[in-house]
């Protein structure tokens, strides 16, 4: 059996930066604005004002404490509430390529591989800029790839599950060398306008190189030992924006064509699932939660991390320390970025033979876990 390894990782984090302060004095004066536009149905009470956001609640609640994203100036606009990107020619590179291809660029420098030993690429987000053609093909196209290209879409889970797509196609001998990118402009789906949930996402890229351990030159190899993908059907993390929208005359900019979401049930329904998930993949290849090294877990929320990895090795370990870093507080929710981040930046310090589990959860619901161990 070919033993594939994750030989590289890159990741693209956009210049601009939001903090918590910044961003709650955005929607509050969102909010101003638009209670004194409707004063008078507030006060004959047909209309209900928006109540304002508070720093202390986002911290509290989520852990987070800032964001990158692609667009500060639209976001933090109150008439606005949304980035600004420039409509690009389509003889123009677009703008989820073009962070595609920084992050490949730097995961094939630690891979020491090129774009020309690459022979599929995967672009794996919980969305896409457009239909067709694939985004996957022009990053292929923009890093020098050979082969093909393909996109899918499992929102936060788009990573784990384009890296068992990655390894799978090694063991079958239909690749060699596989890009796995995570291009996620979360600003883009967001509603930032939504107190419940503006404070929620920010922007990145993530890269993964998977290849066969015997063709591998990586100085920093990742052995992938298993893979597991699990899906539940639910409706609490849910955007109905798509092709459909025009031919069903629908808004398309009703609420219900951005990120929304049961945030309370997500966390209850969610955290037992992707704690039973991984152990339930680290027995069958006969390990114990505790033999694990680091718990590279997805990055929604502190309080959800906290609950998984308690479930797993016990109270006595938190969230943020060594077994389960934390980025979500610097770059929020990520969507399947996130664990990927956490993998690329908290992992140098391992030895060989360490153990260590990525694993993704969100919308679907979906869940994967990666066990993997230092080569
Ligand atoms: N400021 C001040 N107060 C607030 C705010 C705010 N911004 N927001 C809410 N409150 C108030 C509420 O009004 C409520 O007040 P009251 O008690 O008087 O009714 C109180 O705070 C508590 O509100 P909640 O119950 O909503 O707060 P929670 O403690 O549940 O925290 C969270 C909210 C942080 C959202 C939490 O529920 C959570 O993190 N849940 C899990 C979410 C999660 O992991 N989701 C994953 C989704 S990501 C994914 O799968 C990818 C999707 C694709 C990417 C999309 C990109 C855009």
């Amino acid at each position: 059996m070919t033993r594939v390894v994750i030989s590289g990782t890159g990741l693209f984090q956009p210049s601009e930066v939001i903090t918590n302060a910044e961003l709650v004095e955005a929607f509050n004066a969102y909010a101003a604005l638009q209670n004194e536009q409707n004063a008078a149905e507030i006060a004959a009470g047909t209309a209900t004002p928006i109540e304002p956001s508070s720093v202390e609640f986002i911290e509290k609640a989520s852990g987070i404490r800032q964001r990158y994203v692609l667009d500060k100036t639209g976001v933090l606009d109150p008439t606005r509430m949304y980035p600004r990107f420039k409509e690009r020619a389509d003889d123009q590179l677009s703008l989820m390529a073009e962070i595609a291809a920084d992050a490949a660029r730097k995961a094939l420098a630690t891979a020491n591989r090129t774009g020309a030993d690459v022979d599929m690429v995967i672009c794996s987000a919980a969305n896409m800029q457009r239909a067709y053609p694939a985004m996957a093909v022009e990053i292929q196209q923009a890093v020098g790839a050979r082969g093909f290209g393909f996109d899918m879409n499992v929102a936060c889970s788009s990573a784990t599950f384009g890296i068992e797509q990655a390894v799978n196609a090694v063991k079958a001998g239909t690749a060699k060398c596989v890009l796995m990118v995570n291009p996620e402009i979360t600003s883009a789906h967001l509603e930032w306008r939504d107190r419940d949930c503006h404070f929620i996402f920010g922007d990145v890229c993530t890269a993964v190189v998977v290849e066969a351990a015997d063709t591998a030159t990586s100085a920093d190899q990742w052995e992938v030992l298993g893979t597991k993908l699990a899906t539940q059907f639910s409706n609490n993390i849910r955007n109905n924006f798509g092709f459909m929208n025009s031919a069903e005359d629908s808004d398309p900019n009703a609420r219900d064509k951005k990120f929304r979401q049961e945030g309370r049930k997500v966390f209850k329904e969610v955290v037992p699932m992707a704690a039973a998930h991984i152990a339930e993949h680290l027995h069958a290849l006969q390990f114990e939660p505790t033999q694990v090294r680091r718990y590279w877990l997805h990055q929604a929320n502190l309080g959800m991390n906290q609950l998984v990895i308690k479930k797993l090795v016990g109270a006595e370990v938190k969230a943020g320390d060594d077994v389960a870093p934390l980025i979500l507080d610097t770059y929020a929710n990520t969507a399947s970025a996130g664990s990927i981040i956490a993998f690329h930046e908290h992992r140098a310090d391992l030895a060989a033979g360490d153990l260590g589990v990525i694993c993704s959860f969100g919308a679907g619901y979906s869940i994967g876990s990666v066990i993997t161990r230092k080569f």
